[in-house]
């Protein structure tokens, strides 16, 4: 495996890779990343994972210096996973002094995560872009754990016909269901089982849609009934949308997504799932 710190090295050597799938990562690896770095290697040549602590995709609410990170373990798991290059560029390569040019998706980065962390999608959209232009990758590789990141991701690539495919990867979870994230660091075991309420809710939406409920405001209701069995969790946001818009429905047609945020114990958890109405 191969560690590259600088874009030159990177482009000196991108003409002998053949085809790329690259893995973009903040660090701190979980099984939910080696899942990505899994599906990349099965059908690339070369597999680039880049680990990069984007600055600018934090809110100033979040802390971008106690962001949890390992480098050392998150090398010995690249290695294990087969990676081909690390790919860990400088902060000087990524926004040199007086850098000022940024990609923004309009209306589908500004609702539910976007009117919780102002200014988030705007980082991860212009590191994105910038890490594609590095590595010049054939696939790029997200998780469905971050639903509006992969809608957002992928927006940005047909607007701007970038010449990649995005590949969108299961959420894995721990046992108890809660989404594996960096950021269950911050919370116990038992914790944990608890905060998996999001999932257990939408599960129980999924249950009441597999029998034929479509209208929005009794799924929702439902799930809000068992969000209100954990007294620790504090909902930011709780919706059936369209799968692409992201925009409310009123009623699940054939298919709908699931989005929901809360802060458990001071901790700010994501979750989605597929919601499908019973074929009549
Ligand atoms: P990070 O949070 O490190 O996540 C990197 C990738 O791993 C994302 O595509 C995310 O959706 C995926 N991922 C995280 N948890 C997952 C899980 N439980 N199951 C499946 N996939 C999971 O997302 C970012 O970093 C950044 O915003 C980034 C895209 C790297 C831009 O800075």
């Amino acid at each position: 495996m191969k560690l590259v710190g600088r874009v030159a090295e990177l482009r000196a050597a991108r003409a002998d890779w053949g085809r790329v799938g690259r893995v973009p990562t903040m660090g701190f690896l979980h099984d939910g990343h080696l899942s990505l770095l899994r599906a990349a290697r099965a059908v690339n040549e070369t597999v680039v994972n880049s680990l990069c602590v984007n600055p600018t995709q934090f809110a100033p609410s979040d802390v971008f210096a106690s962001y949890p990170r390992d480098t050392p373990r998150d090398l010995e798991l690249a290695a294990a996973s087969d990676v081909d290059v690390v790919f860990m560029p400088s902060e000087y390569d990524v926004y040199p002094p007086g850098f000022d040019t940024w990609v923004e998706v309009g209306a589908l980065a500004s609702r539910w995560e976007g009117e919780y962390r102002h200014g988030h999608f705007r980082g991860v959209t212009t590191v994105v872009m910038k890490l594609f232009q590095m590595i010049q990758p054939d696939a790029a590789y997200f998780g469905e754990k971050d639903y509006q990141q992969l809608v957002v991701v992928k927006k940005m690539v047909a607007d701007l016909n970038l010449p990649l495919e995005i590949v969108a990867c299961p959420t894995v979870r721990e046992p108890s269901g809660l989404a594996l994230s960096s950021r269950n660091a911050y919370l116990s075991v038992e914790r944990r089982r608890a905060a998996s309420i999001l999932y257990r809710a939408m599960l129980r939406a999924q249950e009441l849609a597999s029998s034929g409920v479509s209208e929005s405001s009794v799924l929702l209701a439902e799930m809000q009934e068992v969000l209100a069995q954990e007294f620790a969790a504090d909902l930011d946001y709780l919706a059936i949308v369209d799968r692409e818009s992201l925009e409310p429905l009123d009623r699940v047609v054939s298919q709908a997504r699931m989005v929901g945020a809360l802060r458990f114990d001071g901790v700010r958890l994501i979750d989605n799932l597929e919601l499908t109405l019973r074929s009549a």
